[in-house]
């Protein structure tokens, strides 16, 4: 459903897409109250949207405050099996395209493929187990051989992997493709045992992010062992270039409604981007083991509209970009004779002619 709706222009064009939502409408036919169960919480999805959106327009109006986000705006966050069963069983909602798109081809492609193709051997096995016993089949069949039956289970399990092949080749393209040019850079520092975020575009220190202790997480009615001192905050509906670093060992910084997940190695960056849908705050944990307290490191990120990141920023002693531009231009005009720096530099190299000569006079002596 997410996966045709994401793409309304490219669905008839793109082939892949085209073949993909084929598959979609034959799995909808097929395995019609799974394709619609899911349709709901969408619906429900864009509702609560709506309203965030709206509180995102009255923060544009008070520009220079900004507040942490409160327990009310927790989007994705795991669900225990008390409160919900079935839930907790399941993957988390997803806030970005390319969670939605692999939640679908989770949901509609390899659920229903794997259900019946374990029925169908099921069904096989337990027919032959009593068609063929020793009771009712007392002389077995001697037959080794059948073309028709050889040609139709090799060529049937193609065609399944072929049909999973397209959407999944796609999903994985999407997962893996660069984030925009222009897109906001947060560099992502794993610790034994915490997370720092950097934000080089910004000229702010790093913003370190601990577990917050258990007791001040209840008083807050935030989800102890998840929530944090500083959160990582990021503009809503842009693309955001995250860079991971391990800083001592790996971690993973992994976010599972946003279907994000990406090593933190020692010596290496890692990137990949994410795009959040909706304004909230979205939980995750580190996802390697990388020592004593690797429980206990775990991921806030708060995802707010543009005007309310910048005034974090602002809070957070940083500058923001633009205005650096604005400054950049008058700076440039000053130099932009440029003669003046070259005589200066032509002044040191005559000096040093001088001790060159001090020194040829001292050795003529
Ligand atoms: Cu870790």
């Amino acid at each position: 459903m997410q996966f045709g709706e994401r793409a309304p222009k490219s669905g008839w064009q793109n082939p892949a897409r085209f073949l993909a939502m084929m598959v979609a409408a034959f799995s909808m036919a097929v395995f019609g109250p799974v394709a619609t169960a899911q349709e709901a919480p969408a619906e429900e999805v864009a509702a609560e949207t709506a309203a965030p959106t709206e509180a995102g327009d009255a923060a544009t109006e008070a520009t220079s405050s900004y507040t942490p986000l409160g327990p009310d705006m927790i989007v994705g966050q795991p669900v225990g099996a008390e409160e919900d069963f079935w839930g907790s069983m399941q993957f988390q909602p997803q806030h970005s395209p390319t969670g939605e798109q692999a939640l679908w081809m989770h949901d509609v492609i390899l659920l229903p493929v794997i259900t019946v193709i374990s029925l169908f051997v099921l069904g096989l096995l337990l027919f032959v187990v009593a068609r063929f016993r020793k009771a009712a089949n007392p002389v077995p069949s001697k037959t080794s051989h059948n073309t028709l039956i050889e040609v139709i289970w090799t060529v049937v399990p193609v065609i399944i992997l072929l049909v999973i092949a397209v959407p999944s080749i796609q999903l994985l393209l999407d997962q893996y493709k660069s984030p925009d040019k222009d897109a906001l850079t947060v560099k992502v520092n794993g610790y034994q045992w915490y997370w720092g975020y950097e934000y080089p575009d910004y000229g702010m220190g790093e913003v370190i992010s601990n577990m917050m202790p258990e007791d001040e997480a209840k008083e807050k009615g935030l989800p102890p062992q998840l929530a944090v001192d500083n959160r990582m905050v990021v503009p809503v509906g842009e693309e955001i270039r995250i860079q991971t670093f391990g800083k001592d060992v790996i971690h993973a910084f992994a976010v599972p409604s946003l279907w994000f997940k990406l090593d933190a190695v020692p010596g290496r960056i890692n990137e990949g981007k994410i795009f959040i849908d909706k304004p909230g705050i979205y939980y995750g944990q580190c996802s390697e083991l990388c020592g004593a307290r690797h429980g206990y490191m775990p991921i806030a990120l708060e995802a707010v509209p543009r005007e309310q990141f910048e005034a974090w920023v602002l809070s957070q002693g940083g500058t923001l970009p633009s205005a650096e531009e604005e400054a950049a231009p008058a700076a440039a005009d000053a130099p932009a004779d440029g003669d003046a720096p070259v005589e200066a530099g032509d002044a040191p190299a005559e000096a040093s002619d001088a001790p060159a000569e001090e020194a040829e006079v001292a050795l003529a002596n």
